[in-house]
């Protein structure tokens, strides 16, 4: 059918409709005789009226097509909107997930740098303490090596004392085949008080005549002497003297003086000294010094053993 033919029959129809309405009843009011005509009159019925209709029909065609590749292009675009929404999502929240990643590792690091300060205090005091202890413990070895030096000397007077018992009087100790005492509790004395004190008990002042008697009482003196007082605090008189002439040095029995032990410089006479002393010299080879006799210090007595055949 062309389109000529379908706009008569639909003219057709509508006065067909427009007619059955009005022959079927004229009870309706609202369409008079009138208004029939009207309508019939408003409806175009002629052949030029069907090319708007086509034109119309072309252009809401063309627009049809054109709200469609609109939507579609709205569709895409919103998809895109909301693809690139995803996105900035996603991003703020990968963003999110970094800063609180950033964040932990920060606070990790406050952390580490704390334990690490408190490492390096813990580090710092053990230091201290092994410093320390270091010290401590060289001091110790230094007290062991000092009471095992004292052991030994001790030792080595134990025969001294064991003889001495045998041979000597109480308190004596036996020594180069002699007895010798050293007051080592009594007050100082002026050389000749001492002398007086060694007769009473049956002996006299020291004879130190030979290079072994007086490394032997050399050592002994040093055994006894505190090493932080003064040499001079630790110096004892024996049986030497230059008080009859001067420059002429005896000993108790008149013997002269043949071999000697004085210090560098000695005898000097510095002070009118004509008493022999002896100290605890780390030399036992140059251990004595003239002293003025008037002087106060300890000294050693001597006397004949007992027993020795
Ligand atoms: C110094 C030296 C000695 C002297 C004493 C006296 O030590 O001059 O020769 O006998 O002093 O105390
Ligand atoms: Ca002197």
């Amino acid at each position: 059918m062309s389109d000529r033919e379908n706009s008569s029959s639909f003219v057709a129809t509508f006065d067909k409709l427009i007619c059955a309405d009005d022959s079927g009843t004229d009870e309706n009011p609202l369409y008079s005789s009138q208004d029939k005509q009207q309508v019939s009159m408003s409806m175009p019925r002629h052949e030029s009226s069907r090319i708007p209709y086509r034109l119309l029909t072309v252009i809401l065609a063309v627009m049809a097509v054109i709200l469609l590749a609109i939507n579609i292009g709205l569709g895409v675009y919103y998809n895109q909107l909301t693809g690139g929404q995803q996105t900035i999502k996603d991003i703020h929240s990968e963003v999110a997930k970094l800063q609180a990643a950033y964040s932990a590792a920060i606070q990790e690091r406050i952390d580490a740098k704390k334990q690490l300060d408190r490492e390096l205090g813990e580090q710092q005091r053990l230091k201290w303490d092994l410093e320390h202890q270091t010290k401590r413990s060289k001091d110790y070895e230094k007290q062991i090596h000092k009471i095992q030096d004292e052991v030994s000397e001790l030792k080595s007077l134990i025969p001294l004392f064991s003889m001495g018992c045998r041979h000597c009087n109480t308190g004596w100790i036996f020594l180069h085949l002699r007895c010798y005492y050293f007051p080592f509790h009594e007050l100082p004395r002026r050389w000749n008080e001492a002398r007086q004190f060694c007769q009473k008990l049956g002996g006299d002042l020291a004879v130190i005549d030979t290079p072994e008697k007086t490394v032997s009482i050399t050592n002994l003196i040093k055994s006894h002497h505190d090493a932080e007082r003064s040499i001079y605090q630790g110096a004892y008189w024996f049986g030497l003297s230059d008080v009859e002439e001067e420059n002429v040095w005896k000993w108790p029995d008149g013997r002269r003086l043949t071999e000697s032990y004085w210090n560098d410089g000695e005898p000097n006479d510095d002070n009118d000294e004509d008493c022999g002393a002896t100290y605890p010299r780390k030399n036992p080879l140059k251990a004595w010094n003239d002293a003025p006799c008037n002087m106060y210090m300890k000294w050693i007595c001597e006397m004949e053993p007992h027993d020795i055949i």
